[in-house]
C-alpha cells in the first residue's frame, strides 16, 4: 500500500467523529446546511456554502463516468423535490410559429432518445488557484479541482423538442430557465436561473436528460428533466427545466450579462463575451499534502479535459516543473469527455516535493504556467502546483 493511500484511509478513519460531531451540533453549526438531497460525507465531498465539490482522491480507482454518490452538485439556492407526474416543459416566445407547448414527462420520454458521455464543468472551477497560486483577488465559491464529473446522459435532443414546438427560421436564441428558487445577490432578486444559448448550439448536440449513469436524474442534479450543454461551461446546463422561451430577438438574464463573463483590467470594461466553451485542465486523484514513501513505486493517477478538443497528450512533473515526463493515457482521446491517465513515480529524495501535470488537446490548447486574471475568477487553466511531501 502506498502511504498516499495509507493517508486517504487515516482520513475515513477520523470521518464518522468528524460527522457525529456535525449531527450533534445543528443548531450550533456555523456552516448553514446545504439544499442538497444526498449524502455528502467528507472523504468524498468538500462542502462550500451550498455547493459540493467532488475530492478527486475518491475518484482513484472508479471508472471513467463519475459515479452520482461523487459527483459535484452547484446549486445557486437548493435542490427542488419535483414531481414527475405533475411536471410539464412549457416551450414558448416570439421565434415560435404558432402558440406555445407543453410536453408532459411522459411525452418526452418517448420521444427518440440519445446517450452521450459528456462532461459538466463549473466555469469557476479551479477558482482557488487564482488566490494561492498567483495572489489574485477573485470573488466566488473558493473550487480547487473537483467542480467537474463525466457522467453518461441519456434524453431526447433538444433540436428534435424545438422542432416539434414549432421553431421558426427566424428564432435566434434559445433560453432554458430552471424550476430552483428565485436567485437573490446583494438582497436583489435575480429571478429563476436561465441563460440563453443561440440557436445554433441549441440544434447542434445539447441534450434535455432525464437519465444519469443509467438511472432516473437524481434530484441533486435536475429530476426530472436537465439541459446538456456538450463542452460549454456549467451553468449552460440547467437544471430542473420548467420552460423554454424561444425568440426572434437576442435574450439577456443576468446569467449572460453580470455573471459568467471576464471583467478585469485585461477585459473590455463591460466584460467580454459571455463564456461558452471551457479550457483545459488536469489534476491528479490524491490529495494535497500526500506523504510518499521514498524509493518505491507509486502510480500517479489523474484526469485531464478540455471543452476545444479531446485531450491528446499529458506531461507530469515531480520536481516543481523542471523536468516533464509523458504519462500513459488510460482511454482514447475523446470529445467532451476526459482522459485518465497515470505515472509511475519512484521519489529517491525525501523532503517536500510539487507535482504538476499539464494536457495538450488535438488542437494544440495547452495550460499556461499563469491564467490572466479576471474579478469573477473563471477558468482557470493554470498548471497546478500540487504540494506533497516524500518521507
Ligand atoms: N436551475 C439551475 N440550473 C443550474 C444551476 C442552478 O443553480 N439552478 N447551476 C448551474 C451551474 S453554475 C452548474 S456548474 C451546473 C452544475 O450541475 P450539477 O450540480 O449537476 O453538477 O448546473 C447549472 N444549472
Ligand atoms: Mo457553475
Amino acid at each position: 500500500m502506498t502511504s498516499a493511500r495509507r493517508t486517504v484511509l487515516k482520513l475515513l478513519a477520523t470521518a464518522p467523529v468528524a460527522a457525529h460531531v456535525a449531527r450533534a451540533t445543528p443548531a450550533a453549526a456555523a456552516e448553514p446546511t446545504p439544499g442538497i438531497v444526498k449524502p455528502l460525507p467528507p472523504e468524498l465531498f468538500t462542502v462550500r456554502g451550498s455547493n459540493a465539490e467532488t475530492r478527486f482522491a475518491a475518484l482513484r480507482g472508479t471508472g471513467y463516468h463519475t459515479p452520482v454518490d461523487r459527483f459535484f452538485v452547484r446549486n445557486h439556492t437548493s435542490t427542488p423535490l419535483l414531481d414527475a407526474r405533475t411536471w410539464s416543459l412549457t416551450v414558448w416566445g416570439s421565434g415560435l410559429r404558432g402558440g406555445p407547448r407543453r410536453f408532459s414527462y411522459r411525452e418526452l420520454r418517448a420521444l427518440p432518445s440519445v446517450v452521450h458521455d459528456v462532461a459538466l464543468e463549473c466555469a469557476g472551477n479551479g477558482r482557488n488557484f487564482f488566490t494561492t497560486q498567483q495572489h489574485d483577488t477573485v470573488t466566488g465559491t473558493p473550487w480547487t479541482l473537483g467542480a467537474v464529473g463525466v457522467a453518461r446522459w441519456r434524453g431526447v435532443r433538444l433540436a428534435e423538442v424545438l422542432r416539434r414546438a414549432g421553431i421558426g427560421g427566424h428564432a435566434v436564441d434559445v433560453m432554458p430557465r430552471g424550476l430552483d428558487a428565485e436567485y437573490v445577490a446583494g438582497g436583489v432578486s435575480k429571478g429563476r436561473v436561465r441563460r440563453p444559448l443561440p440557436v445554433a448550439k441549441a440544434l447542434d448536440d445539447v441534450i434535455l436528460a432525464y437519465e444519469m449513469n443509467g438511472a432516473p436524474l437524481p434530484h441533486d442534479h435536475g429530476f426530472p428533466v436537465r439541459v446538456v450543454v456538450p463542452a460549454w461551461v456549467g451553468i449552460a446546463s440547467i437544471k430542473w427545466l420548467g420552460d423554454i422561451e424561444v425568440s426572434a430577438e437576442p435574450l439577456y438574464s443576468p446569467w449572460n450579462t453580470e455573471f459568467y463573463r471576464l471583467f478585469g483590467s485585461a477585459y473590455p470594461a463591460d466584460g467580454g463575451t459571455p463564456l461558452t466553451v471551457r479550457n483545459v485542465r488536469s489534476a491528479f486523484e490524491l490529495d494535497h499534502g500526500s506523504v510518499f514513501a521514498a524509493h518505491r513505486i507509486h502510480h500517479l493517477t489523474g484526469r485531464s479535459w478540455s471543452g476545444l478538443a479531446p485531450v491528446t497528450r499529458v506531461d507530469v512533473s515531480t520536481d516543481g516543473g523542471t523536468h516533464w515526463h509523458q504519462a500513459r493515457l488510460e482511454d482514447l482521446p475523446r470529445r467532451n469527455g476526459w482522459v485518465r491517465w497515470s505515472f509511475p513515480w519512484r521519489p529517491r529524495t525525501t523532503g517536500p516535493a510539487e507535482l504538476l501535470a499539464r494536457a495538450t488537446d488535438a488542437a494544440g490548447n495547452t495550460q499556461p504556467d499563469r491564467t490572466v486574471p479576471n474579478t469573477q475568477g473563471f477558468l482557470f487553466d493554470a498548471v497546478v502546483r500540487v504540494p506533497v511531501t516524500v518521507g
